[in-house]
């Protein structure tokens, strides 16, 4: 239960802890996989560590061979369906598996994988939190070599909206890129409308604008926009985020590592987005998505958002505005033991 410091407002809601659980496969070998996922919310967070403690039973003999476990474990819950709590404590013992399977191997995530690590194009994010801190947020991330920066918005008017979107963009300049990401709050004909009057602002997409699973929606907004439509954190598994390209609701994809099923699934998944000619980029867990991102040809853009910063030992470090995987073993996330123990509820 990590604060978060400021708050991460967004137009459907305020999380003021990183509500996270975190993972450690300890192999025969004696090596220790690591990775982290979020509950989202202090309220699923018990339900979903009692979860992996569950599927964790299932694991002890088997081999480190991640495809095969998962494959294996997801053939359990073919009739009751994973999407939801049951999909995060999958993916989560997915990405822990495959750190496992690169700390043995003695190779960093990006290599196991036949790529290797290079710099990965990021974007500083923020939450909804009013012009004034909105711009000092902008302007301190562009000091500390960002050359994207996304805020959300969603505020009650429009003019509210444009109000913050022009003054970010008259403090950071036209060399920036700025995103914003409407959180799901707008019906589609107010998504239609607000699109149309942001799309001369320059912006570099538009994120979300109505109910996730909305895909129709989604299309006619896209339809109607100059501005690129970008969509995907809340897209479940690979055929998630095949339903989401199939029905033309996006122009950018950025799956969800946790809700897209950890690794195995984020492989599957931007499989499609290449063979769509689709730009990826991801959601959260910048750590491990700085591998996978680097993997992929289709790679657009990284959202640098630290939300387990405060229990790693080397969070993410940017460098001209891009993040380059570690070409240490493993996926990127090592605890900082001493902050794990501070931020566990006991
Ligand atoms: C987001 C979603 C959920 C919690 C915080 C932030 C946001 C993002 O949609 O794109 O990071
Ligand atoms: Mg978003």
């Amino acid at each position: 239960m990590v604060p978060l410091d400021p708050p991460l407002r967004t137009a459907s809601g305020v999380a003021t802890v990183a509500s996270l659980a975190l993972v450690d496969i300890a192999t025969a070998h004696g090596v220790v996989g690591h990775a982290y996922v979020s509950a989202y919310t202090p309220v699923l967070l018990p339900a979903l560590v009692q979860l992996l403690k569950d599927l964790s039973n299932l694991l002890p003999g088997q081999s480190l061979a991640p495809k095969t476990v998962m494959r294996e474990l997801r053939s359990r819950f073919v009739l009751p369906g994973t999407p939801g709590l049951l999909d995060m404590a999958l993916a989560a013992l997915d990405m822990a598996l495959w750190d496992a399977h690169a700390r043995v191997v003695g190779r960093s995530l990006v290599r196991l994988l036949g790529g290797e690590p290079r710099p990965v194009k990021s974007y500083a994010s923020f939450g909804m939190d009013g012009r004034e801190r909105a711009v000092d947020a902008a302007l301190k991330s562009v000091d500390e070599g960002f050359r994207a920066i996304k805020i959300k918005i969603g505020y009650p008017t429009l003019k509210e909206d444009l109000d913050v979107v022009r003054s970010v963009r008259a403090a950071i300049g036209t060399e920036i890129d700025l995103m914003v990401d409407y959180n799901q709050v707008l019906s589609v004909p107010e998504a239609v409308r607000r699109g149309h009057a942001l799309d001369d602002e320059g912006l570099a997409w538009i994120e979300e604008p109505t109910l996730c699973d909305d895909l129709d929606g989604h299309a006619q907004i896209a339809a109607a926009l100059k501005t690129p439509l970008q969509l995907g954190e809340n897209s479940w598994g690979p055929r998630g985020v095949q339903r989401m390209i199939a029905s033309r609701a996006c122009d950018l994809a950025m799956p969800d590592l946790m809700k897209v099923g950890g690794v195995t699934g984020w492989l599957d998944a931007v499989s499609i987005c290449e063979a769509n000619g689709m730009p990826v980029s991801n959601h959260f867990y910048q750590e491990m998505s700085a591998h996978l991102l680097a993997l992929t040809p289709a790679m657009h853009y990284m959202e640098y958002f630290g939300l387990a910063d405060a229990v790693l030992a080397s969070p993410a470090i940017v460098v001209d505005g891009c993040v380059t995987p570690s070409d240490e073993p493993g996926g990127g996330v090592t605890w900082d033991e001493a902050a794990v123990e501070r931020y566990t509820p006991h």
